[in-house]
This record gives structure tokens, sequence and C-alpha cells, in this order.
């Protein structure tokens, strides 16, 4: 059976939430951070970086939370074809789903990191103080652009009427917005967004299963 190694809350969500719409069969290992699990042995052998998610399935093992939707997608379409969270190779709605992806991984998600980890680039705590306001800054401008193309997309979703990982992975990174001054919710178009996703019923069933609560973004 599929593993998900997870800590509440954090990247395992998007496949997390994935998994729930495909209606896969799958096993939650919990990464206690708290114990500091993800830097002892036994997980380090099985993810050397030390970082969660963790997917394990048959032989194989992989690791970034983007990739893991990627796979999943391929891997277990939807069997009920409500939803094609992958759309077909070699169409335009694929290659907007890699631009998405690309998108919130390498930008808004690192962004992210330094918002969350500003100490791993200074070590003098009035930078550290000072990159941790330039990457809120940062994030900023990058969900007004993000809020600027939901105000244009064709459908309720990134890519127009079709409902994508994209959509999952970004309420995941909505949700680490959520102490921020403007925080993804109060953006015109991402906050009935969110509203939208929330009631569907794989999200609320991943966030009961790792114990988080309300406010979820
Ligand atoms: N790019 C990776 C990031 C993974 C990541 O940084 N995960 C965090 C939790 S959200 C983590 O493992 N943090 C523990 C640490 O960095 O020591 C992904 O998307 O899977």
């Amino acid at each position: 059976m599929i593993q998900l190694y997870y800590s509440p809350g954090t990247a395992c969500l998007a496949p997390h939430f994935l998994m729930e719409e495909l209606g896969l069969p799958y096993e939650l290992v919990l990464v206690d951070t708290s114990k500091k699990e993800h830097q002892q042995p036994a997980y380090l052998q099985l993810n050397p970086n030390g970082k969660i998610p963790l997917l394990i399935d048959g032989d194989l093992q992989l690791t970034e939370s983007a990739a893991i939707c990627m796979y999943l997608a391929d891997q277990y379409p939807d069997s009920s074809k409500t939803n094609n969270f992958s759309p077909a190779l070699g169409t335009p709605a694929r290659a907007q789903l890699y631009q998405w992806m690309m998108y919130l991984t390498n930008t808004l998600q690192a962004e992210l990191l330094t918002y969350f980890y500003p100490d791993r680039l200074s070590e003098d705590e009035a930078c550290t103080a000072q990159v941790k306001a330039k990457a809120e800054q940062r994030v900023a401008q990058m969900l007004e652009y993000v809020d600027a193309n939901l105000a244009k997309s064709k459908g309720a979703y990134l890519l127009g009427t079709q409902l994508s990982l994209a959509d999952l992975f970004l309420f995941m990174l909505c949700r680490w917005t959520r102490g921020m001054q403007k925080p993804a919710r109060a953006y015109p178009h991402i906050g009935p967004y969110l509203n939208v996703l929330l009631e569907r019923p794989s999200i609320a069933k991943a966030f009961k299963m790792e114990g988080v609560e309300a406010p979820f973004y």
C-alpha cells in the first residue's frame, strides 16, 4: 500500500489532498518533528534530505511535494473520470499545468521557505528580521499575480473550468500565508477560491486526518 510520511499541515498536504481526491488506499506515517524524527537515521535512510513529505509506492521512494502530486495524478488517474488532475500530455492545458507548478514551487513556495526560515540566510538578528519582512513583501507581489490570474481565468480554477493538482498545491501554499499582514484569503479572487476548495470533502478529510484545525487559511 502507498505510504505518505507526513507532519501535520506541512508540504505533505497537497499530496494528501490529491490521494483523497483520487480515492486511493494509503497509509499515513507520522514523522514527529517535535522529536526531530526527520533528522534521525531511520528517516534519513529513506530520505537523506530529512524533509517531509516522502511517498513510498512499491519500490519507488519519492520526495518533493510537487513531484509526488504529478506522479500520483499520472499513475492513478481519477477512476470516476469526474476530474482530470493532470491534463493529457501535449495539450495546452498540460503546458499551463507545468507553468503553474514551476511558478508555485520555484517562486512562491521558495519565498515562503525564506519567510519561515530567514535564520538559514543570516545569523544576524536584525538582518534575519529584514529578510523575513522582504520575503513577506515578495509573497504579497506573488499573491497579486495569482489573484490577477484567477480574475481572468475562464472558470473557477487556475486552468479555467478544470480543477487540477495545481489548485490543491496552491491551496496548501495559501494556508501558509495565514499569519501574514495580508494573507491569501484577503485577496478578492483568492479568498472566494479558497472557500470553494475548502468545501471539497478531500480537503476537509485530509485536515481532519492530520489533526489540523481551523482556521485553515
Ligand atoms: N521542496 C520540498 C520542501 C520540503 C520541506 O521543506 N518540508 C518541510 C516541512 S513543510 C520540512 O521538512 N522541514 C524540516 C526541515 O527543514 O528541517 C517539498 O516541497 O517537498
